[in-house]
């Protein structure tokens, strides 16, 4: 797998500590494979261990968060919070709530969030956190529960020159908005120390939309760029239909795409006639209902109870924007039999290793999820320096840096592809660019 000894045994002795920690070694396989020839090339990175140091989090913390839910009954969750890297900048990254959620798949978010964040160009450093809480079900007054507890462990580790949390799975504005109320209320500060939060209390515009917007603006580039083609008149499949999916649909539709099928984790909707984004937005922004409500209320739509089916779509253009792992060799394959021309991810990992080199092999325009989805944590950054600068900035002014950013982030990562000897390889683009600048600045501040 690996061709030199150092990067072997670099993972190997990995593997060796997290051996039960399958998404973070996967992450890190996929990383490392991209970032050997920058070792062979730069000694220093051997010499000053700089790999081995990259892929220690510089801490991680894990607490006890107890609440009470509606019944009266004292319920017991787990909490974390990994401050992978603040080589260049406070620690930075969302927090997910969702039972799944163990140390090995925050510090395979974490990891990511490293490389993404060094992509957006601003100055922030890699964090993750999050909880086995599950929020499907519960009440505004349980997550209002679970939000107060969390934050009362978590507030002592951040801060707005800090670490600086924002949402990523089952975490939204209402969760920000609790949070943030509960870290106000404990500290009495009125600073910047979560991003996303509500309109009214210093959150920035276009935030919402972010993650979704930038995913279809990077694509968009890279369409451009690669194949001398657009979004106009082609054919799209989105996984999920939550905050990342919603607004990819938006954009994605107003590019000139036809957005034809999404998901829940349940299974995934087919609408030949497009997808109504305000019938989704309604079931699951304004409901929190299930996708296949959707074939309740439009007519010649249809349901199948198999969320991965969903790559079996005929499209020209796929964005996973769900969840890890979500698509596998299996369903590369089917996209590409059915001519594929794009695949940009905007979920974190949601491509297994296997597929993610299939779709290179193949020459299909891959977007890996930390530069494809990077919109999101960079329009956090726009957040924390209007939080600063105690301004605000209009939507299209933000939008406008947005477009901005996801455009550089195709260029910066395309070159170092075609440097690399094969503009397909988008991965090893984003890995290395990111990389490069992490290194230096660890390099510059000394062992530490
Ligand atoms: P949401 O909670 O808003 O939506 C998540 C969506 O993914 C839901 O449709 C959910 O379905 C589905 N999903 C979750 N887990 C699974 C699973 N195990 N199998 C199938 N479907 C699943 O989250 P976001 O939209 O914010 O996040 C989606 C992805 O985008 C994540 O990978 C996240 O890390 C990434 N991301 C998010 C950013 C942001 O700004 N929010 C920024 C960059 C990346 P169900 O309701 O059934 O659970
Ligand atoms: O994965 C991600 O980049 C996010 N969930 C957004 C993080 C952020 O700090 O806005």
């Amino acid at each position: 797998m690996f061709k030199t000894e150092y990067v072997k045994n670099v993972f190997e002795n990995l593997k060796n500590k997290n051996s039960n920690e399958k998404e973070f070694l996967q992450a890190a396989e996929e990383i490392l494979t991209s970032l050997e020839e920058v070792a062979v090339k730069r000694p220093e990175i051997q010499e000053k261990k700089v790999l081995e140091r990259f892929l220690e989090p510089e801490r991680f913390v894990q607490f006890r968060v107890a609440w009470v839910d509606d019944a009266g009954n004292v319920q017991v969750n787990r909490g974390y919070r990994v401050q992978y890297n603040s080589a260049i900048g406070p620690y930075k990254g969302g927090i997910r709530f969702h039972p799944s959620v163990n140390a090995s798949i925050i510090k395979f978010l974490g990891l990511e969030q490293i490389l993404k964040n060094s992509l957006t160009g601003l100055p922030m450093g890699g964090g993750k956190g999050g909880s086995d809480f599950d929020p499907k079900g519960k009440s505004d007054r349980e997550v209002m529960a679970f939000c107060q507890a969390f934050m009362t462990e978590l507030y002592r580790h951040i801060g707005e020159d800090t670490d600086v949390p924002a949402g990523d799975i089952g975490v939204g504005g209402r969760e920000v908005g609790f949070m943030y109320g509960q870290y106000k209320r404990i500290v009495n500060k009125s600073v910047g120390v979560l991003t996303g939060k509500g309109l009214s209390f210093g959150g920035s515009l276009a935030r919402t939309e972010a993650t979704g917007y930038g995913l279809c603006y990077f694509t968009e580039e890279a369409l451009k760029t690669i194949k001398k083609d657009s979004f106009k008149g082609k054919t799209v499949v989105i996984s999920g239909s939550g905050n990342v999916a919603i607004y990819a649909c938006q954009k994605a539709t107003q590019l000139g795409g036809k957005v034809v099928a999404m998901s829940d984790s349940n299974g995934y909707v087919y609408d030949p006639n497009g997808i109504n984004l305000d019938v989704v937005k309604q079931i699951k922004e304004v409901e929190r209902k299930r996708i296949s409500e959707y074939v309740q209320r439009v007519q010649g739509a249809t349901y199948t109870p198999n969320c991965k089916d969903i790559w079996s779509v005929k499209c020209d253009i796929a964005l996973p924007c769900a969840t890890q792992n979500e698509l596998d060799l299996d369903a590369a394959k089917k996209l590409v039999a059915n001519g594929v021309i794009a695949v940009c991810e905007g979920a974190n990992m949601p491509s297994t290793i296997d597929a993610c080199k299939y779709f290179i092999d193949n020459k299909v325009v891959f977007g890996p999820a930390k530069a494809s989805n990077a919109g999101g944590v960079a329009t956090s950054g726009l957040e924390m320096c209007q939080n600063s600068m105690r301004y605000s900035w209009t939507f299209e002014e933000v939008d406008a840096k947005l477009k901005d950013i996801m455009t550089n982030i195709f260029h910066n990562i395309h070159n170092t592809a075609v440097k690399y000897d094969n503009e397909f390889d988008l991965l090893k683009g984003a890995n290395i660019y990111g990389f490069e600048k992490v290194c230096d600045a660890m390099l510059a501040q000394g062992i530490m």
